[in-house]
């Protein structure tokens, strides 16, 4: 039975779990949960997880979340090989820096701009939320020193989880050539991924739209 994937495109932590699964070329069934209509908060879905978050996998009975943690299951089980997650021990080391990084600065920084205007009715983004962004643009240009990938020369699932923030970030706030070069660089490379525009590009334009719409009215 192929594992299910419980999620809505929108979410970029399901982004980066569905482009992991096409990078290891696995049959994953796509469960949609529609958030707004609280398809997340129902009995069913609180005994799977109790945390009610997309994405959510349930692997034959095995329900786990966080996208990290389904990122690293789904190629530690199905993958041909370990490239997405080498097993080498200073290489992990590296590709886990990058998803605690994400986890703990792009998710919540990109969650704390964004949630009060899709859900809150708020209006503007304050200075200091885009700040916080832009710091978090300075660190990840920072992080490309000869590497063309995140977390070296291979695309790993670091990559995977955390290009789908950066481009719904980039929608809103403008990653600017002359200081982000390598950045840039990077999200051009990750566009060139043959499954790249089928798993991010649809949740990744609606949520871009939807946060300008609210923005603009
Ligand atoms: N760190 C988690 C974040 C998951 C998360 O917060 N997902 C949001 C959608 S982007 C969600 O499910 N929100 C609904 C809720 O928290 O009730 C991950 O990487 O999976």
């Amino acid at each position: 039975m192929a594992p299910k994937v419980y999620g809505v495109d929108l979410s970029f932590p399901v982004r980066g779990v569905l482009l992991t699964a096409k990078a290891i070329d696995l049959d994953i069934e796509f469960v949609p949960v529609n958030l707004l209509a609280g398809e997340h908060l129902t009995p069913e879905f609180k005994k799977m997880n109790p945390q009610h978050t997309v994405p959510t996998l349930d692997d034959d009975g095995f329900y786990l979340w966080d996208s990290h943690a389904i990122a690293t299951y789904l190629v530690s089980k199905y993958a041909k090989n370990d490239s997405l997650y080498p097993k080498d021990l200073k290489k992990r080391a590296v590709v886990d820096r990058l998803l605690h990084f994400d986890s703990g600065i792009v998710f919540p920084r990109a969650r704390g701009a964004f949630f009060p205007i899709l859900f809150l009715n708020e209006k503007t983004i304050p200075e200091e939320k885009k700040a916080a962004i832009y710091e978090a643009y300075d660190f990840l240009e920072s992080f490309f020193d000869g590497n063309s990938w995140i977390a070296g020369n291979e695309l790993t699932v670091a990559d995977l989880c955390i290009i789908p923030a950066v481009t719904t970030l980039g929608g809103i706030f403008p990653i600017e050539k002359s200081k982000y070069p390598k950045l840039l660089a990077w999200i051009e490379k990750c566009k060139t991924l043959p499954y790249f525009a089928e798993c991010n590009n649809p949740g990744n334009d609606g949520l871009v739209a939807k946060l300008k719409e609210l923005l603009s009215s």
